[in-house]
């Protein structure tokens, strides 16, 4: 019934164009009262849409939100097997939960779940992700490699890869990444990436990596404390980006670099990685679950995993941590 009513009111919109049209003759076309319209352009408003509301004139639409649909993604998109199935929401609690669940009903390989906003996006360690609607890429990918599972984290470098040339194809904009998981434009994070496994004994039977860039936000879009930290293209570029072309060149480039890395191994994306590493030759603080290591990260092994030579020369392998440059 809901969604009828905005139906109707969207139509009446696109109908008059840059026209006008009264509170009134809307509650008269849509059957309701004139402060259930007012509360239906309210909606409109929280959704994305622009109005203008006039008095004595009534409202006109003036910008649809940015919007990104299945179809517009698909509109040109050559990749094999990448992003051939997607599954478009609109609001999620979390592009990873409803993948795990895809992922454990033989989704094919390739699959993404894409969603215009998070409510309980989540990063590494039971972190947050803000992922407010309409301004950023917020997205699963589910894979299904026959690789051992210690080779996994592998892929979230892989992914890391693809949308820094993603980033280049399209914006003239110099990004960085800095291990493992975080792209960074001008030292602030714009996007993140959260690999997770579903695998029994040393079988994996899906990978499934998040992730959330920001596209379109605007510094005050974000929280206070992500302000200072976090950044956006938008931000950087002074230009709105098209978010379905960039997910788009996402997926050819992460098909590319995914088809080459099960033919020949890591070796060919570690050294494509090592060109956009930002953290390697320099002096760093790594946190891991249970200790902090100071050194200078040396480099990454052939399994992607970061090298560490502390002060007495000795040489730790970080598996996971967070960085402090
Ligand atoms: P991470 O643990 O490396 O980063 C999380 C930290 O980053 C937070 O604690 C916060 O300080 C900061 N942060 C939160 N939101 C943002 C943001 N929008 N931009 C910049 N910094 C932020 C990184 O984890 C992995 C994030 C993966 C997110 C994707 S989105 C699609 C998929 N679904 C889902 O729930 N998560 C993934």
């Amino acid at each position: 019934m809901q969604s009828e009513i905005r139906k109707e009111l969207l139509d009446a919109f696109t109908n008059a164009g840059d026209d006008f049209l009264s509170g009134q003759h809307l509650a008269d076309l849509i059957g309701c009262s004139r402060t259930a319209v007012w509360k239906h352009i309210e909606e409109l408003r929280k959704e994305g849409f622009e109005l203008d509301a006039v008095r004595n004139k009534g409202y006109r639409i003036l910008k649809t939100p940015e919007k990104i649909t299945a179809d517009e993604i698909r509109f040109g998109l050559t990749t094999k097997f990448m992003g051939r199935n997607i599954h478009y929401e609109e609001s999620v609690e979390s592009t990873q939960k409803i993948a795990h669940r895809f992922a454990s009903e033989d989704a094919s390989e390739g699959t993404v779940i894409i969603a215009e906003e998070q409510l309980s996006g989540r990063g590494r360690m039971a972190r947050k992700w803000h992922s407010p609607k309409y301004t950023g890429i917020w997205m699963s990918m589910i894979l299904r490699p026959n690789i051992p599972l210690s080779k996994a984290p592998q892929l979230t470098l892989l992914t890391a890869v693809a949308i820094v040339q993603a980033f280049e194809e399209m914006t003239d904009l110099i990004p960085e990444i800095k291990w493992p998981n975080d792209i960074l434009i001008n030292g602030k994070k714009v996007t993140g990436i959260l690999t997770e496994l579903q695998a029994e004994a040393d079988r994996i039977h899906s990978i499934i990596i998040g992730v959330g860039i920001n596209v379109n936000q605007k510094k005050d879009d974000f929280p206070l404390e992500l302000q200072e930290i976090a950044t956006s293209l938008y931000i950087e570029k002074k230009e709105t980006v098209s978010r379905a072309e960039l997910i788009r060149s996402i997926f050819m480039h992460f098909e590319k670099l995914y088809t080459l890395y099960l033919q020949q191994g890591f070796l060919p994306i570690k050294l494509l990685w090592e060109g956009y590493a930002s953290s390697i030759g320099k002096y760093i603080k790594a946190r891991t679950l249970t200790n902090t290591i100071e050194g200078k990260a040396i480099g990454i092994t052939d399994d992607g995993v970061l090298k560490l030579e502390d002060q007495s020369g000795c040489i730790h392998h970080i598996y996971s941590a967070d960085i402090e440059l």
